[in-house]
């Protein structure tokens, strides 16, 4: 699905600013038809729980109506317009004036509808969207909605970050010509110096398709004709990591000499390969410094912010990392735009987390039931599940940033209804993409013995808690367990292992000149701990530290104020850990070059 851009023959408006806002009740039933009866307003792009000082917005489960009245440019007559809305979570449905245009399910990822034949140029039209918070088995990720005494719902969940809701990435109105550029998708090679481009260009309405290869100066360095084919860049300078190298495929659906319409896709030229227990990127062998993040600050929660955003690139360079995991959703397609053009590795990650009985909030439970099965995670789970991973691909498929795509975080992997769950969603993703690793992040029960999915996907990855949820405070037996562990699973898979998650609650400012869990010194000791074990093991080829920064979590009696793994605080200050971690990869990235 192509990222609306304005070209030489199209344009867009982008709906950010204020909506009117208001809650679903019974009593306006059909809230579209009409200027929503409200004050309220909620700003686009932001979750809307925290922006008001109010318990019951904060607290709602269900349907909230955004809506904004919107001129069309008077120059898009004759033009298709499409209305999309790069995310709605979870359930988004969008009305132009008095008419259902669109509705998605899946919170993280964009969705469209053509409303050409409902507007005019130059008038406005009302647009109205609804959006749904409400997670159930039957989603992903999963969640249930109890109903307390006095009749209020509630939602719970499996997955350890604030269920955050609403509008958090733009709304767009785009305008295309009438025959248009759809889709492409670009797969590269290298031979020798060259960079190898392969393309397949969708198109809707006549014309013939005719692409360029444009190189930063805006030479011309390859061209060709038709809507799939190969194109040879002499002597290419290659996207790798640190090296944010991209060059614009310009295409073009023309009628004779008519340019029809133009679509400019930006291209890194690179290779992704797993070999024996190397991950090799043009060949070379790569190792992952970086973290799981999360989109979250205060006040606007998931909302997209280009500061914020720039300012966790900045310190992720600050520290020497390389890479993060898109944990546990797809973020914002700028991120992924901006990682392509720094030369930034990302795992891209589905948002199916928390299909797993046995955890809550990392703590560990007592199993009682199967995950997988007709009244718990189902076929329809499955279904849900296997849409997500579509709509990923679908997105996110032409990122040179993005190296791996993570399907799951912490599924329950140790049942035998895992595999049956996992194995055609596997499938899925490898005929969808055949040229990248897959992976999953796998939790703490599923052990090199135990674990039943591990040899579906090319990369191992594992979130390690020893020292923190298991053998608290035990610095010593952590080491132990993890360096059993780990040579365990290089043995058994000889395939690469990157720990995706490792780390400790640190409150800032707490200090102690002893062994203290919760203390900075204790962060830095604990993933000290780690990197020597991750040192002696040669299968490890990655750390990702868990969790860039502090984050929202759903209230909890082991949470204060969310997760405080971060290594930066939720406003981005360092804590000890953050120098320790400067000072290793820094180190790395002089040795690797890709800083
Ligand atoms: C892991 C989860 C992650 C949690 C983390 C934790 O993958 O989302 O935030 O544990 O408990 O289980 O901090």
């Amino acid at each position: 699905m192509l990222k609306p851009i304005p070209t030489a023959t199209r344009e867009q408006l982008i709906l950010d600013g204020l909506w009117l806002f208001a809650l679903d009740h019974d009593d306006a039933p059909e809230p579209w038809r009409a200027r929503l009866d409200t004050t309220r307003e909620a700003p686009v792009p932001a979750s809307y729980n925290d922006v008001f000082a109010d318990q019951e917005i904060h607290d709602h489960v269900g349907w909230v109506w955004y809506q904004r009245v919107v001129r069309v440019p008077r120059g898009w007559d004759g033009q298709r317009i499409v209305l999309r809305v790069d995310a709605a979570t979870h359930e988004g449905v969008v009305y132009v004036d008095d008419a259902e245009v669109v509705r998605h399910v899946g919170g993280y990822t964009p969705f469209e509808a053509d409303v050409t034949a409902r507007v005019r140029a130059g008038d406005e039209v009302r647009i109205t969207i609804g959006v749904n918070n409400e997670l159930t088995n039957e989603t992903i990720p999963p969640g249930m909605i109890t109903v307390a005494d006095d009749g209020r719902r509630k939602q719970g969940y499996r997955h350890d970050f604030y269920n955050y809701a609403g509008l958090a990435r733009s709304v767009r109105l785009y305008a295309t010509p009438l025959a248009y550029v759809d889709d492409v998708t670009v797969r590269t090679d290298i031979e020798g110096a060259d960079g190898i481009l392969r393309y397949d260009v969708a198109t809707v309405g006549a014309g013939a398709v005719r692409v360029a290869v444009r190189d930063l100066d805006g030479a011309i360095v390859a061209s060709g004709s038709g809507a799939s084919g190969t194109l040879r860049i002499p002597d290419a300078r290659l996207w790798g990591p640190g090296a944010g190298n991209l060059y614009g495929l310009e295409i073009h659906l023309v009628d004779g000499d008519d340019l029809v319409d133009e679509y400019v896709l930006d291209v890194g030229i690179r290779t992704v390969e797993v070999r024996g227990a190397a991950f090799l990127i043009n060949g070379r062998p790569f190792s992952f410094r970086g973290f799981g993040k999360h989109e979250d600050s205060a006040i606007r929660g998931r909302g997209f912010d280009a500061a914020l955003m720039v300012h966790d690139f900045a310190l992720m360079e600050w520290t020497g990392a390389n890479s993060f995991r898109t944990s546990h959703y797809p973020y914002a397609e700028e991120f992924l735009d901006y990682a392509d053009r720094h030369g930034i590795v990302v795992i891209d990650e589905t948002a199916a987390v928390g299909l797993n009985l046995g955890l809550g909030g990392g703590v560990h439970g007592r199993v009682t039931e199967p995950a997988f099965s007709p009244t718990m995670f189902s076929d329809r789970t499955q279904t849900a599940h296997a849409q997500g991973v579509r709509e990923l691909i679908a997105r996110d498929k032409n990122h040179p940033s993005v190296v791996m795509w993570s399907i799951a975080n912490e599924p329950e992997s140790v049942e035998e209804g895992a595999r049956e769950y996992f194995v055609p969603l596997v499938e899925l993703a490898r005929e969808l993409d055949p040229t990248r690793p897959l992976t999953y992040a796998n939790e703490y029960r599923g052990t090199f013995h135990n674990d039943r999915l591990a040899d579906l996907f090319d990369v191992i990855c594992l979130n390690r808690y020893y020292g923190w949820y298991i053998d608290t405070g035990d610095l010593r037996t952590a080491e132990k367990k993890l360096e059993e562990e780990l040579r365990g699973w290089g043995r058994t898979f000889g395939k690469p292992i990157i720990i995706t998650e490792y780390g400790s609650d640190t409150m800032a400012g707490l200090h102690s000149v002893l062994t203290q869990p919760w203390s900075e010194e204790f962060q830095r000791d604990l993933l000290d701990v780690y990197h020597r074990v991750f040192d002696r093991v040669d299968e490890v080829i990655g750390e990702h530290v868990w969790n860039f920064a502090d984050f929202q979590t759903s209230a909890g009696i082991i949470r204060v104020d969310g997760n405080r793994k971060g290594v930066f605080t939720r406003d981005r200050r360092p804590k000890e850990a953050a120098h320790l971690l400067r000072a290793r990869w820094m180190d790395k990235a002089r040795v690797d070059g890709d800083a």
